[in-house]
């Protein structure tokens, strides 16, 4: 059978741009996951169309953490735009999210365009920076529930990034001590190892991933390696503060509310 891919396309762009949960489609409308990347591209076109800049890419499920605490197995991708940027110190207004979750990331800055399959050794030539990061992931699905193929649709969840200070010492991104703080009470700790067993891992599997989709990805990208931790919910008023071994911090407050699950 021919499924229409566009309509699920343009609703889960109208649920990002309103903060409106859905029903997960792959219930009533089974895709599979090259049709849920073909969805994935058609729901950002609409956000190109609407002047968004691509920046970068996303890994997820790049930790068993983070796999156990959905319940998936494979690492997936999606697009940043510079509409997701959240500033570093700043306030997080909730009110333009749905029922968001927050998790510690390292993030890449690409030095050169990444436009062939990159071995690990390779990686680090491409690299110009690498600073600590916070991925916002708010899924547009009802209680934050989905099949791979609902959740690479809906772009992986992403929703916003923090960036923190840039560094151009790679010598200990293997095992760096990961700390993220809520009000100051320590929630969730790990270590950099546990992305993909060293993060320069997500870099070669997303020159991989872009190699097979044909893309090539423009110098001065940001990268999003992954989680070291399983996510933590926002609420209002929260502070969250993200601490990476030798890399520094960044943190934000979160003000306002998030719309929940309206009917
Ligand atoms: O690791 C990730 O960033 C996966 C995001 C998609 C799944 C989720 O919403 O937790
Ligand atoms: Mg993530």
């Amino acid at each position: 059978m021919n499924l229409d891919l566009a309509p699920i396309a343009s609703a889960l762009d109208q649920a990002a741009r309103k903060a409106r949960a859905l029903p997960q489609f792959s219930r009533h409308t089974p895709f599979n996951l090259e049709q849920a990347y073909q969805i994935q591209r058609a729901s950002m076109a609409h956000r190109y169309a609407d002047g968004e800049r691509m920046i970068g890419l996303k890994l997820g499920f790049t930790s068993r953490a983070k796999m156990q605490q959905m319940g998936v197995d494979s690492l997936i991708w999606g697009w940043l735009t510079d509409a997701m940027l959240e500033e570093d110190g700043g306030q997080l207004n909730l009110d333009r999210y749905i029922h968001p979750r927050a998790e510690p990331e390292l993030c890449f800055l690409t030095r050169r365009a990444i436009d062939r399959p990159l071995t690990q050794l390779e990686a680090v030539d491409y690299l110009e920076a690498v600073a600590p990061a916070i991925e916002i992931i708010d899924s547009r699905y009802e209680a934050f529930k989905f099949s791979l193929e609902d959740v690479v649709a809906d772009n992986c969840s992403s929703a916003g990034l923090v960036v923190g200070p840039w560094s151009r010492d790679f010598s200990t991104l293997a095992n760096a001590g990961v700390l993220m703080r809520l009000d100051g009470a320590l929630v969730e700790a790990g270590s950099t190892a546990a992305i993909l067993g060293h993060p320069l891992r997500s870099l070669v599997h997303a020159s991989q991933l872009l190699a097979r989709a044909d893309i090539s990805l423009p110098a001065g990208s940001l990268i999003m390696a992954g989680a070291a931790t399983a996510a933590v919910a926002l609420t209002p008023g929260a502070q969250l503060t993200v601490e990476i071994n030798g890399y520094g911090e960044c943190a934000f407050t979160c003000s306002g509310q998030a719309q929940g699950e309206r009917s």
